[in-house]
């Protein structure tokens, strides 16, 4: 793990005052966000910075079944607008309870996917309206935009094959969750809304390679949460 460059150590002398930073982690499935997560979590520890891991949807008793509900529950019939909502209830639930008052606290909170997931699965990826998502985004979080988020680009084939392995080790079965189990097609429109998204906000969104090795990707983080005053 990289150490922390000197002028990490001055700009947190200036931080006990001020909120924490919201940075979120995104890319399609398999992208390596939550292993980047954990790494940039180890980071800041290292720098001796407060800070939340997290992870939507999730991360609230409600939030974990709601996601139980989504993602598992594979034999119940789902309409993409139910999906919408119910992502967007554990969103509400997430900020509320766990994200602001910790932002508020001081301390940084990094998130594996937030607002811009929905945008990209069930906006460029389902087909819904991406003018209601957007509200509907502003309403859940409370109009709570992230300082900095960090796009994992990886090609379709090479993120599912990533994550098809995971799933395997981890549950000893091939199969998927609801979405997981979408075809190539519409992890290809997921990535190609999360890089339209990069090109509307390029000030808030960096794109990283998620085809480099483990390692340079870290730096490459690191760099990007050097950056954040
Ligand atoms: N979803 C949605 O539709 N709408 C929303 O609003 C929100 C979410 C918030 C959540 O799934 C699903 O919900 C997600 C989008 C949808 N579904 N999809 N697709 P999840 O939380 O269960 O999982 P995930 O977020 O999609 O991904 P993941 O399983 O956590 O994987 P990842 O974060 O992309 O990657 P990883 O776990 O870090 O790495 C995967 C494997 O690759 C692992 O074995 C690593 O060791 C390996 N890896 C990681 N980096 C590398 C590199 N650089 N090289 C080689 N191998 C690597």
């Amino acid at each position: 793990m990289r150490a922390p460059p000197l002028i990490f150590y001055l700009k947190v002398a200036n931080l006990s005052q001020n909120k924490g930073y919201f940075i979120t982690f995104e890319g399609i499935e398999g992208c390596g966000k939550t292993t980047q997560v954990a790494l940039a979590g180890k980071y800041l520890g290292a720098c001796g910075i407060p800070h939340l891991l997290t992870a939507e949807p999730g991360g609230t008793v409600l939030g974990e079944q709601i996601r139980r509900l989504i993602l598992h529950e594979t034999k119940v019939r789902m309409a993409p607008e139910s999906e919408l909502l119910l992502f967007s209830a554990a969103r509400a639930q997430h900020v509320e309870e766990i994200i602001r008052p910790s932002l508020e606290s001081g301390s940084w909170v990094l998130c594996d996917r937030f607002s811009d997931a929905t945008i990209a699965y069930q906006g460029y990826g389902r087909g819904l309206d991406l003018d209601l998502i957007c509200r509907l985004n502003r309403f859940s979080s409370r109009a709570l935009v992230p300082d900095l988020t960090i796009l994992f680009d990886t090609p379709v084939q090479t993120g599912l094959q990533r994550a098809r392995s995971k799933t395997a080790n981890l549950t000893g079965c091939l199969q998927g969750d609801r979405i997981e189990g979408e075809d190539l097609h519409f992890h290809q429109r997921v990535r190609d809304g999360y890089l339209r998204l990069a090109e509307q906000e390029p000030a808030r969104l960096r794109i990283v390679d998620g085809t480099k090795d483990i390692e340079a990707i870290h730096s490459e983080v690191c760099t990007c949460l050097d950056a954040l005053r």
